[in-house]
C-alpha cells in the first residue's frame, strides 16, 4: 500500500499552520504512523506556509521518549499503571486532599500547549470548578497577562484582544517581538515572515524596538534599541509627543464617541516627555518623536508588542500604551489598523451594552496577598503557596501542560515543594523536569491520534476561518484521548465516577449554554425550545457536539436552521478549512466597560504611572558598566519541551549567552562566563556578537536538561543550563502578577 496524506492543524505554536502528514504502515505491518509532514497549499489560513518545527510533526509524534501509559509512582519509583486505574486513584487522592482540607488545598497550573488543544482550552477549566479552588495559575503569568489586564481595562473584558491588521497596515511598529522566529503571539498569523515581506512589497514600513538586533529587526526600516524593561517609559513619551505635537487624530479616526478619558490621559502624561525619559530608555528625544509622527502619519498603523514589552517590571503600562497609541492615531477597529477578531466559535455579536467592567483582586493568594487577574494567582506564588504552613495552604497540585520546574522563575524551590506536597498530578507526555516530581503522570496521546480545533487562537486571527482536524490515527483501545482523561477526572470528582462516558461533561455544558442562550433576547436562538435545539446537534463525540452549537450560536453560524450559515457538518465537509474573510470593525458592540465605552484611562493604569515616574528619575539600572538579561527564542526551539527531537538539535539553536564585543572587552569575558542573578549563578559559554546592544545580554529558556530522573534521552546529551536559575522570582508587574523574565540585573564574570 502507498503511504496516505492527511490534513492536520499544527499544535506548535500560534500560526496554526495546516499540515499535510503523510502516514504510512510500520514496519512489520503493525498499524500505521506518521513518516512526513509538509505545508499544506489548500490550507485556507496558511496556505503550504510550514517551520522547521512543523516539520518536525512525524518525530514529535514517534518520540521513543513519549509516554504511553499512566505512570504511578509507588515507593519512589514510577510504574506503569493501567488508565481505569490510574484515573481512579487520581480522584481518590485528591478527594481525601479536598474532605481533609477543601478543594482549594488543590492548585492547578496549566501550560503554554493547553492554549493549543481542545482538552486544554474547552475541559481543564473547567476541571478548577470541579476541583472547587481558586488557586489557578498558569504561563500566563510569566507571558501575556499583563495584556490581559491593560485589555480589560480599556476594553472590559481580558479576552478583548485588538490584533494588528498585518495583512493590510501601511507601517507595523514591533516592539518587544521578534515574530520572524516565534511566528508571532497573541496575533495567528500564518508565515509571519511572508506578510512582513509583503508589507515591504507594498511600500509599507517596518519599525522594530528590540535590544537586539532580531531577524525581525534586520527586515525593518527602523530599528530602535532601548534599554530593556523601559518600553512603558519610551510608549509614555510617544503619547505625550502625540499631544504635545498635535498629532493625535481627529475624532480619533471616527470612533472618538465611543472613547472616554482622552482629556485626563494628556494631562496624566504630558510630564513623561521624550526629553525626561530619553537617558532612562537610552533612546534619544528626537528619535522617541520621529517614531510618533511616523506613527501618526501613516495612512494605517499598527503598533505590536509582546514578550519583550510584556514580562517586564512595567508590563501592564506598556500593554496599555501600546494601544492607547493605536487609539490616539486613529488605527484602533479599521482595516490596517489594530482589529478585533470575529471567531467563528464566539458567541454571535450582540448589540452594544455596557458590561460589568474589569478589576482585579477579587480574591488574594494566601501567603503575599497577589491580588487574582482574569481568574489567576502569579505562576511564582506557587512555591510559597505550597511550602507555607497554615490554612489554606496548597497541599497538591495538578499541571496540564506545563513544565513549570523549567519555565518559572526558581525551579529548584518549586521543585522542592512539590516533592513534600501531598499530591501532584500531570497532565504530560513526557517524565521531564516537572512531571518527574509527580506522584501520578496521566499522558495524553500522540498529537496524530488527537482531534484539533483552536477554540482559543481563533479570536486571535488576522483572518477569520474555520478548521478543524479529526484524529489521523486511532487511539489504541482503552487509552482515552487528552478531552477524556481531563472529562474523566471532572466526572470522578463532581461523583459520577471516572468510568461515566465523557460526553457527559458536553452534555452539561450544552444545556447550560442553550438554556441562557434562548433567554436572551438578543442571542439569535432566543425563545426557542432546548430540547429542539440539543436535538439538532450530531450523533458524535461531545466536544464535536459542543463546537456545533458554538458555531451555530456564532457569527457565521445557521443559528440552528433560522438563517443561512455554518454547521460542524460543513467545517468537516472541508478538509482545508473555510475562510470567512478580513477582520470587521466591532464598535461598540464589543466593549464591556461599565461605562460601555473604551476606558482610555483607567484609574489603576493612571496611578501606576507614579511607579514609572519614580524608575525614570532614579534611572534605576542606568549606572555605567550595569548589565541586564534578556530572553530570545530560536526558529528551532518550543519553550522547554521540544529539545528532545534530534532535528531541532544543534546549528544556530543553542544556549549560549549572547554579549555585545565592548561588553567583553570590558571584562575581559571569552568562551566560558558566570552570571550572577538575583536567584543565582550559572556557568555558560559566551557569544560575542554586536546584534545585541551594549549593556544587555542574552539567553535563551527551556533549557537546564540535566536531571537525571528525567526520560529524555536526546535532551540531556546537550542540557544547557536553565536560565530561570538567575531569577529568585520576587520581581512581578505588581498589575498583572507577571514574573519579570526580560531585564533582569545580572553580573558576569570571566568563568
Ligand atoms: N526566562 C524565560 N522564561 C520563560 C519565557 C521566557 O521568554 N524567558 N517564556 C515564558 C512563556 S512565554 C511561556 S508560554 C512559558 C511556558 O511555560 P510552560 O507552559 O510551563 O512550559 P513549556 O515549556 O511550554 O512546557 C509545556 C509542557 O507541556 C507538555 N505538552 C506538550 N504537548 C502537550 C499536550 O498536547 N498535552 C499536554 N497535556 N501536555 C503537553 C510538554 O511535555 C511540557 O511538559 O515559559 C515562560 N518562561
Ligand atoms: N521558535 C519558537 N517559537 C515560539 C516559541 C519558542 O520557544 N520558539 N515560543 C512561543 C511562545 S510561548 C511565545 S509567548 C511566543 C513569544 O513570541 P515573541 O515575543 O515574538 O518572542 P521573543 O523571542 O520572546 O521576543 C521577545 C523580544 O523582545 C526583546 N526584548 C527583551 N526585552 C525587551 C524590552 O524590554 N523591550 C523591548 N522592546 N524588547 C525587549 C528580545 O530581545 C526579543 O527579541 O513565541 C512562541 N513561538
Ligand atoms: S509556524 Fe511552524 S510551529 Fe507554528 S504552526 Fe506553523 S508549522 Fe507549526
Ligand atoms: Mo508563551
Amino acid at each position: 500500500m502507498t503511504p496516505r496524506t492527511a490534513p492536520r492543524i499544527c499544535p506548535l505554536c500560534e500560526a496554526t499552520c495546516g499540515l499535510t502528514l503523510v502516514v504510512d504502515r510500520r514496519p512489520g505491518g503493525h498499524g500505521e504512523h506518521v513518516t512526513g509532514a509538509r505545508g499544506d497549499a489548500e490550507d485556507v489560513f496558511s496556505h503550504g506556509y510550514i517551520c522547521p518545527k512543523g516539520a518536525t510533526f512525524p518525530q514529535l509524534d514517534n518520540d521513543p521518549d513519549r509516554l504511553e501509559m499512566p505512570l504511578v509512582r509507588r515507593d519512589g519509583v514510577f510504574v506503569e499503571t493501567g488508565w481505569d486505574e490510574a484515573l481512579a486513584l487520581v480522584v481518590d487522592r485528591l478527594r481525601v486532599v479536598i474532605d481533609t482540607h477543601g478543594g482549594s488545598a488543590v492548585g492547578l497550573y496549566l501550560g503554554n500547549p493547553s492554549a493549543h488543544t481542545l482538552a486544554g482550552t474547552m475541559y481543564a477549566p473547567m476541571l478548577a470548578r470541579a476541583l472547587g479552588t481558586r488557586n489557578v495559575f498558569s504561563a500566563g503569568t510569566l507571558d501575556q497577562m499583563p495584556k490581559q489586564a491593560a485589555v480589560g481595562y480599556l476594553f472590559g473584558h481580558a479576552g478583548t484582544f485588538a490584533v494588528p491588521d498585518v495583512d493590510r497596515t501601511d507601517h507595523l511598529v514591533v516592539i518587544g517581538a521578534n515574530p520572524v522566529v516565534s511566528n508571532g503571539s497573541m496575533t495567528t498569523a500564518a508565515d509571519f515572515p511572508g506578510k512582513l515581506n509583503a508589507l515591504r512589497h507594498r511600500g509599507g514600513r517596518l519599525t522594530v524596538i528590540d535590544p537586539a538586533r532580531t531577524r525581525t529587526a534586520r527586515l525593518a526600516d527602523t530599528h530602535i534599541a532601548p534599554r530593556p524593561g523601559t518600553d512603558a517609559a519610551l510608549l509614555a513619551a510617544v503619547v505625550a509627543g502625540l499631544f504635545e505635537e498635535g498629532l493625535v487624530a481627529d475624532d480619533l479616526g471616527g470612533i472618538g464617541e465611543f472613547v472616554l478619558g482622552g482629556d485626563e490621559l494628556r494631562r496624566e502624561i504630558a510630564d513623561l516627555t521624550p526629553e525626561r525619559v530619553a537617558a532612562y530608555c537610552d533612546v534619544p528625544a528626537g528619535e522617541i518623536r520621529r517614531l510618533a509622527r511616523d506613527i501618526a502619519g501613516a495612512p494605517t498603523a499598527a503598533v505590536y508588542g509582546r514578550m519583550g514589552t510584556s514580562t517586564v517590571e512595567f508590563g501592564t503600562l506598556g500593554c496599555w500604551l501600546i494601544d492607547v497609541v493605536n487609539i490616539l492615531t486613529g488605527n484602533l477597529d479599521r482595516p490596517g489598523g489594530v482589529m478585533f477578531p470575529t471567531a467563528p466559535t464566539a458567541p454571535a455579536p450582540r448589540p452594544p451594552r455596557p458590561g460589568k467592567g474589569f478589576r482585579t483582586g477579587r480574591w488574594r493568594s494566601r501567603v503575599s496577598g497577589h491580588p487574582e487577574v482574569a481568574g489567576e494567582l502569579p505562576a511564582v506564588a506557587m512555591a510559597e503557596e505550597l511550602e507555607t504552613t497554615g490554612e489554606g495552604r496548597l497541599h497538591a497540585l495538578v499541571t496540564v501542560a506545563g513544565n513549570p520546574v523549567l519555565s518559572a522563575p526558581d525551579g529548584a524551590r518549586l521543585a522542592a515543594a512539590l516533592d513534600a506536597a501531598e499530591l501532584v498530578v500531570c497532565i504530560d507526555p513526557y517524565l521531564n523536569e516537572t512531571t518527574r516530581h509527580a506522584d501520578v503522570i496521566l499522558p495524553p496521546p500522540r498529537p496524530s491520534q488527537s482531534p484539533h480545533f483552536d477554540a482559543v487562537l481563533n479570536n486571535l486571527a488576522v483572518r477569520a476561518t474555520v478548521r478543524y482536524s479529526p484524529p489521523v490515527l486511532p487511539l489504541p483501545d482503552g487509552r482515552p484521548d487528552e478531552i477524556g482523561i481531563v472529562a474523566r477526572l471532572i466526572l470522578g470528582l463532581s461523583g459520577v465516577g471516572v468510568d461515566a462516558d465523557p460526553g457527559l461533561v458536553d452534555e452539561q455544558v450544552i444545556a447550560a449554554t442553550l438554556a441562557k442562550e434562548v433567554r436572551d433576547p438578543h442571542s439569535p436562538v432566543a425563545g426557542r425550545d432546548v430540547d429542539e435545539l440539543v436535538g439538532m446537534l450530531p450523533d458524535a463525540p461531545g466536544h464535536r457536539r459542543r463546537l456545533d452549537m458554538m458555531l451555530r450560536l456564532g457569527a457565521y453560524g445557521d443559528a440552528f436552521g433560522a438563517r443561512d450559515g455554518l454547521t460542524f457538518a460543513d467545517v468537516l465537509a472541508a478538509p482545508h478549512g473555510i475562510d470567512l474573510g478580513p477582520m470587521r470593525p466591532r464598535l461598540p458592540g464589543i466593549l464591556r466597560t461599565a461605562s460601555g465605552k473604551v476606558e482610555l484611562a483607567p484609574d489603576p493604569l493612571v496611578g501606576d504611572l507614579a511607579r514609572l515616574r519614580g524608575a525614570v528619575d532614579s534611572g534605576s539600572g542606568t549606572e555605567p558598566g550595569s548589565l541586564l538579561l534578556v530572553g530570545r527564542r530560536h526558529l528551532r526551539s518550543n519553550n522547554s519541551w521540544m529539545h528532545n527531537l534530534p532535528a531541532l538539535r544543534g546549528g544556530t539553536n543553542r544556549c549560549t549567552l549572547q554579549m555585545h564585543p565592548q561588553d567583553a572587552a570590558r571584562l575581559g569575558v571569552d568562551g566560558m562566563a558566570t552570571v550572577r542573578g538575583p536567584g543565582g549563578a550559572l556557568t555558560v559559554p559566551v557569544e560575542i556578537t554586536d546584534d545585541i546592544r551594549p549593556g544587555v545580554v542574552s539567553l535563551p529558556h527551556g533549557w537546564g536538561h540535566d536531571d537525571a530522573a528525567t526520560r529524555l534521552a536526546v535532551a540531556a546529551d546537550d542540557p544547557g543550563v536553565n536560565v530561570n536559575a538567575l531569577n529568585d522570582g520576587s520581581r512581578l508587574d505588581p498589575l498583572s502578577g507577571t514574573a519579570v523574565l526580560n531585564g533582569l540585573p545580572v553580573e558576569i564574570a570571566p568563568a
